[in-house]
C-alpha cells in the first residue's frame, strides 16, 4: 500500500493527463493556424507540440519553474492588438462570451491559451509518458506543477504585451471581487505597463444583490497596485450579466 501511494502513477490528488494530450495540441494548432489566424505565418506545429511536452516530460510534476515554458512562450506566444484584451477571474464564461460578441480577445483566444484550454497534463520523472492517472493538485500537492505554472508563465507574458485600453471582468457576487491571490491579483494587473488604461467591469449573479463595489476595499487595492505603475483605471459595478452582455 505505501509503495502504491507514494511512488505509484496515482498519488497525486489531481486530475490526471489528458488522454491523446499531444495528439489534440497538434490537431487545435493546426487549426488555429489555419482557420483562426488565415494568412498569419504559418506555424510549425509540430515544433510546438515538441517545445510544449519537452518542458515537463520526465521532470519532476511539482517542480515546475517559468523558465521550463520559456522556449514554448519564446516559440509560440502571439500577441493581441491594442484595445482588444479581456482579462478575467472567476468569471471565466461570461468573460468569454462577452468577448465573443464584443469581438475582443481574452488569453484563451492566443494560440498557446487555445491549444492548453481544458486540458491537464503533467509527467513522470524517468518517464517518456504523461500521467494519465493523476496529476498534482494545486492546494493538495504542490502550487509549483506543471499546469499553474504554465498559465501563470502565459498570463504574465500576455499581461506584459497588451496595450491601449483593456478589460477585465470580476465577479461582484463574491465578497471581494478583486483576489489578490488569484493569477489576475497576482500575476497580471502587477505587469501591465504604463499607459495601459484597464476598465473594470463588476457582474453579478441574475436575482442576487452585488457583494462587492467599485468602491469597496477589493477594488482600492487593485487602484494602488495600478496607481504605483502609472496604469489608469476605470471600474463599473452594480452591472447583472444581460446589463454587461446587452448594451453597456
Ligand atoms: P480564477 P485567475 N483553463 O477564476 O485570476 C483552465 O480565480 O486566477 O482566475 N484553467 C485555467 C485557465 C484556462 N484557460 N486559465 C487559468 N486557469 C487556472 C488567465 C489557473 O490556475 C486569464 F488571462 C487559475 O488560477 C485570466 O485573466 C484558475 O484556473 C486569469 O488568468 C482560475 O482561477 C484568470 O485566472
Amino acid at each position: 500500500i505505501y509503495k502504491w501511494h507514494h511512488s505509484g502513477l496515482n498519488r497525486w490528488h489531481g486530475r490526471g493527463s489528458t488522454a491523446d494530450f499531444q495528439k489534440i495540441i497538434q490537431e487545435r494548432c493546426d487549426d488555429y493556424t489555419q482557420q483562426i489566424q488565415p494568412g498569419a505565418r504559418s506555424r510549425n506545429c509540430q515544433g510546438i507540440k515538441q517545445a510544449f511536452t519537452s518542458a515537463f516530460i520526465s521532470k519532476d510534476p511539482c517542480k515546475a519553474t517559468k523558465e521550463d515554458y520559456k522556449p514554448l512562450l519564446d516559440l509560440a506566444y502571439t500577441t493581441v492588438p491594442c484595445n482588444k484584451a479581456v482579462f478575467w477571474s472567476k468569471t471565466k464564461e461570461l468573460a468569454h462570451e462577452y468577448a465573443k460578441r464584443r469581438g475582443l480577445l481574452t488569453l484563451e483566444d492566443t494560440l498557446l491559451g487555445s491549444l492548453a484550454d481544458g486540458l491537464s497534463w503533467c509527467g513522470e520523472p524517468g518517464s517518456p509518458d504523461l500521467n494519465y492517472q493523476s496529476c498534482p493538485d494545486w492546494k493538495k500537492d504542490c502550487r509549483t506543477n506543471y499546469f499553474s505554472v504554465f498559465w501563470e508563465a502565459l498570463s504574465e507574458r500576455f499581461a506584459e504585451n497588451v496595450c491601449g485600453t483593456v478589460q477585465v471582468v470580476l465577479n461582484g457576487s463574491i465578497e471581494n471581487a478583486f483576489d489578490k491571490m488569484s493569477i489576475f491579483g497576482r500575476v497580471e494587473a502587477p505587469n501591465l505597463r504604463q499607459m495601459v488604461t484597464l476598465k473594470a467591469w463588476l457582474v453579478h449573479d441574475p436575482g442576487k444583490p452585488p457583494s462587492d463595489s467599485c468602491s469597496g476595499p477589493s477594488i482600492k487595492e487593485l487602484e494602488s497596485i495600478l496607481n504605483q505603475r502609472s496604469v489608469r483605471f476605470i471600474c463599473r459595478d452594480n452591472l447583472s450579466r444581460d446589463q454587461f452582455l446587452g448594451s453597456y
